[in-house]
């Protein structure tokens, strides 16, 4: 049971389990605080029974702590993401049916607006629950494997993104197959720089360093050149990213002395681990980075409803740029053709089964029944081969999907928010490839007739209603947009627009 990294954390009890703020905590003092967050969302009640708490937490020791508190009082974790707009957050709110929201104090100002609807929302502020007073500790509820633990936010090919529901089951088959491919051990120690609502940083980096008496060293925001620092430390061990993070390592040290690059070479080269996914890892960059830092970075290929899925190799075996690897411990892949057969050789979807793949997509009974097959298997929407054993990653089978800076972006949700602009009589949506960001959201759009738009109000009209990563970076004013016979926008004549400018 995913409780169990609670459980397993009373072994480690006197080992530090979290670096945050200057402050070291260790896995005894925030077994104490979860028990104390977990009475007070208990409340009167014996069990959370699947209750969704949903948490806008800062990535530090209070993160490990509410989202522990959730799991032990028998709720489901709802991560929010910490700079979502206030629309944003209210879909996940609303769409979940939260019953509570905990928050880091700063967010209160946010989140307050959003809990006085109809629905009844109980808002606890982290600085609320230290100070209250501490009540016995009760008696925890015993939870069952298969009752659910999180739900987290995906986008697909539809307008608005989908609740993926992991079970605690689920969780610990994701956790236990990294733990035996990348060989995890007490004596780790990693940086988690990942935002915390994806499975990349909840469960690659938090879950699987303290599953096993590891230390997670946190640092709030993303900076080469404070995270450069971070890796130079000695006892460091095992660091993961997405490739736009290595992209922006590796400018940053390109424009350093000889001298200062050669030192930070010697340091990373002690390193025993690192990982790169959530998106394609470009062979220069893999290139790149192993002059920098002596390692060849391990990509593998993962996804929020089926956590991690395929690896290169730890030790036995070489990593091959431009390839994901093979099948992780417990993981079951084939490719399958159009028709639904499945094919060796060619190019086929990539579909999973295995004890890490999701339940369901939350209160969504037909796109969940749609993303698998009749016997089981779910369906990825990405195409791969296999050649000499190895998996490559050949793109997804929907355009709509794109992935910009680790992040997946619903070109439909993006273009629904654009036509809402009065200015805006119709748009699209595509990603443009990019170096830095692997793909660019741009957008295609076509005035109102005798309408002007001024490019500053829009952006703001936008910011107000979209993440920043959601924002297209590229704009091309449009009289038409390119359509097939049946009036449907041919997507991939609008991607050369967007060259230059
Ligand atoms: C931000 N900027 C962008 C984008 N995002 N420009 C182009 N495209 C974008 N997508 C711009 C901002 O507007 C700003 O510009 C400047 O970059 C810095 O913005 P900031 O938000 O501070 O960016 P950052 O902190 O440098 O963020 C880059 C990042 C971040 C650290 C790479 O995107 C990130 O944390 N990505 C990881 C996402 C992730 O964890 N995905 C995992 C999901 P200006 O200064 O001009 O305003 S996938 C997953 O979980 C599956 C299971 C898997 O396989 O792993
Ligand atoms: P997400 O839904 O955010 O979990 O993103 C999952 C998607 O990221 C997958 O369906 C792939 O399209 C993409 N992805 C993850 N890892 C890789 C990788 N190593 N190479 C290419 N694409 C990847």
């Amino acid at each position: 049971m995913c409780y169990e990294i609670v459980k397993r954390a009373k072994r480690y009890k006197d080992q530090v389990a979290v670096y945050s703020e200057g402050e070291a905590w260790k896995y005894g003092s925030i077994i104490h605080r979860a028990q104390h967050f977990a009475t007070l969302l208990l409340g009167q009640k014996e069990d959370l029974a699947e209750a969704r708490v949903a948490f806008m937490v800062n990535p530090a020791v209070d993160y490990v702590s509410v989202q522990w508190a959730i799991w032990i009082a028998g709720g489901i974790a709802v991560p929010l993401c910490l700079t979502y707009p206030p629309p944003s957050l209210d879909y996940v709110i609303q769409d979940t049916a939260a019953d509570f929201i905990v928050a880091s104090d700063e967010y209160l100002p946010l989140l307050e607006p959003l809990c006085q609807g109809e629905r009844p929302i109980r808002l606890f502020s982290i600085s609320g629950m230290m100070h209250s007073r501490m009540f016995p500790e009760k008696s925890l509820p015993v939870l069952n494997l298969s009752r659910k633990a999180m739900i987290l936010y995906t986008s697909g090919t539809t307008n608005l993104p989908k609740g993926v529901v992991t079970t605690h089951a689920n969780i610990k088959a994701q956790i236990e197959m990294l733990h035996k491919a990348w060989k995890w051990e007490g004596k780790d120690r990693t940086l988690c720089v990942l935002p915390l609502h994806h499975v990349h940083g909840i469960i690659n980096v938090v879950c699987c360093s303290l599953w096993v008496g590891a230390t997670c060293i946190f640092f709030p925001r993303f900076d080469p050149k404070e995270v450069v620092e971070l890796l130079e430390i000695p006892s460091l061990t095992v660091f993961m990213a997405v490739p736009t993070i290595y992209y922006k390592l590796i400018t940053y040290i390109e424009g350093l002395s000889d001298r200062r690059a050669g030192e930070i070479k010697g340091n990373l080269l002690k390193k025993r681990l690192m990982v790169s996914g959530s998106a394609a890892l470009p062979v220069s960059v893999m290139e790149k980075w192993y002059e920098i830092s002596g390692h060849w970075l391990l990509e593998r290929y993962g996804m929020t409803e089926i956590g991690m899925a395929i690896s290169n190799p730890y030790r036995r075996g070489k990593r091959k740029p431009g390839f994901v690897g093979l099948p992780l411990p417990t993981v079951e892949i084939r490719l399958v053709a159009e028709d639904g057969k499945e094919i060796k050789g060619e190019p086929g979807e990539i579909q999973v089964k295995g004890p890490a793949v999701f339940q369901e997509y939350w209160r969504r009974k037909e796109a969940t029944e749609e993303s698998f097959t009749e016997d089981g298997w779910f369906k990825t929407g990405d195409t791969a081969v296999l050649l000499d054993g190895y998996y490559k990653i050949l793109g997804r089978t929907s355009i709509d999907i794109l992935k910009s800076g680790g992040y997946k972006i619903s070109a439909i949700e993006i273009e629904e928010v654009l036509r809402q602009y009065e200015g805006v009589d119709d748009c699209s949506v595509v990603g443009f490839p990019d170096d830095e960001w692997g793909e660019l959201v741009c957008a295609a759009i076509i005035r109102k007739e005798n309408t002007m738009i001024n490019p500053d109000v829009f952006l703001q009209w936008l910011l107000e209603r979209l993440p920043k990563y959601k924002i297209p970076r590229r704009i091309k004013w449009v009289d038409n947009l390119p359509r097939n016979a049946m009036g449907k926008v041919t997507k991939k004549d609008l991607i050369p627009l967007f060259e230059n400018i």
